[in-house]
């Protein structure tokens, strides 16, 4: 699962979304500036690669 949060006022919005093994995604817009992400521990074993712009660059 890819969790997601969002502050609004004192609580959080929070959505799950699940993500199939072998796949990929891309985070823009809202889900990269609005929303927290997190994968939450799993008992297998895990491979993940991440890339990533840096603030500032690129845009
Ligand atoms: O561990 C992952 O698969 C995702 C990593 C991630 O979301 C991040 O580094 O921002």
């Amino acid at each position: 699962m890819f969790r997601f949060r969002k502050k609004i006022g004192e609580r959080w919005e929070r959505i799950s979304l699940p993500v199939e093994p072998r796949s990929s995604y891309v985070l823009t817009g809202p889900s990269r500036h609005v929303w927290e992400h997190s994968i939450p521990p799993l008992e297998q074993h895990r491979y993940s690669i991440t890339l990533r712009t840096l603030a500032g660059e690129g845009r």
